[in-house]
């Protein structure tokens, strides 16, 4: 990366990050000789790119025995510790339950809300498991990602394209077993549900398998060819977030639930049963709850769009990378912790920026 270019995104990001609408166009001759314009006024943008940021915690839980709605019991929680319980794993599961006295008891409502935009994650949710990017690799066949009501778990064929079906149809599927030093994945040909799949990945190992990268995608491929037949991996759609903004994709549902079908009315939360399992119901309830106190373990998605000269690859890795070591060394400055992360998320093609259309100019008051 040369010096000029370097500077110029230095320059772009340190007006981005003051949230102006503000641009810096680069040409670049001869590689390394730079000459960078930065504007003011943008109201056409030619890419976008979106990146995240998250970082680590360790989380203290608090049962309150006192009988509250979800949006009271937010409240208590962010005045008195941090927020609504954010669960990121069977651990963290293990961590609430030990700590009641009285088992038996219903615990009460947890951080999860039912959101307004459905995404698509992994059952395993473990924090350290993904690398950079890592969780969002996607295979999707022809065809997939129509929009049929309905079709939110996600299935491998044998030929190594995935298909997102409906979550009770019965196939076989593969789990993931972390405990395995030789081979961590374990193909069950019996056929079940995707929850149920889930049930006995997690019970019997560890989850429902996730795939990082082709090269798993192509060890899967292999290993579950005996099968012959779509086989269920870890991948699912929810609309369900968390009150604290966190991206915990950790789900412990009893297997009947969630089973409201319509959110509007009061909102739709979530609480934990005696059992330990979740259910869901509406957020005018008055239930006992549980906060937890401890960083927030936040993610921000910051959309960035850049106007580029056109021989400017921001598919080039290193670009990308010397975009994000400027911002981290921003936000650095600024009291980022320095466990926090930050990477390019990659769109469901696999690609960080699109190609926008040109906007409709706006009118001059507006801008
Ligand atoms: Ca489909
Ligand atoms: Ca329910």
């Amino acid at each position: 990366m040369c010096k000029h270019l370097s500077l110029c995104l230095s320059l772009f990001l340190s007006i981005c990050l003051c949230h102006s609408f503000c641009v810096c166009v680069c040409v670049c001759v001869c590689a390394c000789v730079c000459v960078c314009v930065c504007v003011c006024v943008c109201t056409l943008s030619l890419l976008s790119g979106v990146c995240g940021l998250s970082s680590s915690v360790q989380r203290q839980f608090h049962v309150v025995k006192e009988e509250k709605t979800w949006t009271e019991a937010q409240q208590y929680c962010r005045e008195k510790f941090t927020d609504l319980a954010t669960i990121d794993d069977m651990a963290e599961m293990e961590k609430i339950t030990s700590a009641v006295q009285f088992p038996g008891v219903n615990l009460g409502w947890i951080g999860l809300k039912y959101g307004i935009s459905p995404k698509w994650q992994w059952s395993l949710a473990g924090r350290d498991f993904y690398g950079e990017n890592k969780a969002e690799f996607r295979n999707w066949g022809k065809s997939q990602l129509d929009g049929t009501r309905g079709e939110y778990c996600a299935a491998i064929m044998p030929g190594g394209w995935w298909h997102d079906l409906l979550c009770r149809r019965t196939f076989p599927f593969i789990c993931y077993d972390e405990k395995s030093s030789t081979q961590p994945y374990v193909l069950v040909k019996e056929v079940k549900t995707w929850r149920e799949s889930q049930r006995y990945c997690r019970e019997k190992h560890t989850d429902l398998a996730s795939v990082r990268n082709q090269r798993e995608n192509d060890q899967i491929v292999a290993f579950t060819a005996p099968a012959n037949s779509f086989v269920w991996i870890g991948l699912f759609r929810d609309t369900w977030e968390w009150s604290d903004g966190s991206s915990s994709s950790f789900r412990h549902w009893d297997p009947t639930e969630p089973n409201y079908v319509d959110p509007k009315e009061h909102g739709l939360c979530a609480e934990i049963w005696p059992s330990g399992q979740w259910n869901d119901k509406p957020c005018n309830y008055h239930e006992n709850f549980i906060c937890y106190e401890g960083e927030v373990k936040r993610t921000e998605i910051v959309r960035v769009k850049l106007q580029v000269a056109s021989h400017v690859d921001l598919d080039d890795p290193d670009v990308q990378a010397a975009f994000l070591q400027q911002i981290g060394q921003r936000l650095r400055s600024k009291g980022l912790p320095a466990n926090a992360t930050l990477t390019w998320r990659k769109q469901s093609d696999g690609k960080v920026f699109h190609k926008e259309k040109n906007g409709k100019k706006k009118k001059r008051d507006e801008l």
